[in-house]
């Protein structure tokens, strides 16, 4: 099949539509229409206003687990708040029309699955699924309600079996990625025949490995993106534009 060498959106919504085997690898861009902040968007990026070395490390846990354990409670009240916009239900539509669809998101919200996209890969973990520091047995959840303010501290609950300090369920600088969903998405990387990467700087690694494995198998890589990437160097196009409204305009 021949892959055009620049496409325009009609040529991408055609690509897409001919899919047999798909990924769609999405970052925090995905979410920034929710109301869910990017992490390294200038002014409104949580690196920009917080230091990920005091909040988003294994060390920083270990110095002072209730910062850490506060600014995340934080984040999942307000993602528990946010609702998934145009671009995650029309994500969730291509993988209804495209039934080999593998969504691959480095997100640790839920705002994919709440549009329907129910087997999403978590690269990098998940607020909702806190686990033991020390065991890690999962713990539950904690419930509404106690949520604290904007960085403010909060001690984190103790583990039911070992009473350790319980941490989110995220993967933090200088931790390894879950092996069985990097396994999966390298894998359905490698399969497939068109990969849509959505709303990621690519700056995060191993994770922006996965396009790379894609386009190196020639398999056709289409981006969304407002900005510029380092993506943009194995990509057929990037659609530059907010998700929310590219997406749909892609899936129609
Ligand atoms: C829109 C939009 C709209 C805006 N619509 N788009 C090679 C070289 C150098 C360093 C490394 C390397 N390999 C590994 C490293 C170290 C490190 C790393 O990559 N560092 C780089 C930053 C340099 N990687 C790691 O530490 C990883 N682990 C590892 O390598 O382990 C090795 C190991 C092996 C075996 C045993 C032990 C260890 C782990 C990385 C974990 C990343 N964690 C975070 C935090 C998660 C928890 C939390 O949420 O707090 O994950 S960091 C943060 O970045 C988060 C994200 O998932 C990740 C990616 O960010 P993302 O999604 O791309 O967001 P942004 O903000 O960067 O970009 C947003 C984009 O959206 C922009 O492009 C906008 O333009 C766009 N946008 N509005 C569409 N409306
Ligand atoms: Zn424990």
């Amino acid at each position: 099949r021949r892959k055009p060498e620049r496409m325009d959106l009609a040529d991408a919504a055609e690509a897409l539509a001919g899919a047999r085997r798909l990924v769609v690898f999405t970052g925090a861009g995905m979410s920034a229409e929710s109301g869910v902040p990017t992490f390294r968007d200038a002014l409104t990026g949580l690196w920009e206003r917080f230091d990920p070395q005091a909040l988003a490390t294994p060390e920083a846990f270990r110095a002072d687990p209730a910062l850490v354990w506060g600014w995340y409670e934080w984040r999942r009240a307000a993602v528990g708040r946010a609702e998934p916009n145009p671009g995650h239900r029309a994500v969730a539509a291509l993988a209804a029309r495209v039934p080999d669809t593998v969504v691959v998101t480095q997100n640790v919200d839920d705002l994919h699955e709440r549009a329907g996209s129910a087997a999403t890969v978590h690269l990098h973990g998940s607020l909702l699924t806190p686990r033991c520091s020390a065991c890690a047995e999962p713990a539950p959840a904690p419930g509404a309600g106690a949520e604290p303010g904007e960085g403010r501290r909060l001690e984190p609950p103790r583990c039911g079996h070992c009473a350790a300090p319980v941490r989110p369920g995220v993967v933090w600088f200088g931790e390894a990625l879950p092996e069985p969903a990097f396994a999966a998405a390298v894998e359905a990387a490698y399969r497939c025949d068109v990969l849509l990467t959505v709303g990621t700087s690519g700056l995060v690694y191993p994770a922006a490995e996965i396009p790379q494995v894609a386009a190196r198998r020639g398999g056709t890589v289409i981006q969304v993106n407002p900005e510029e990437t380092p993506l943009d160097a194995v990509c057929a196009v990037n659609l530059h534009g907010p998700a929310a409204r590219v997406l749909p305009a892609l899936v129609r």
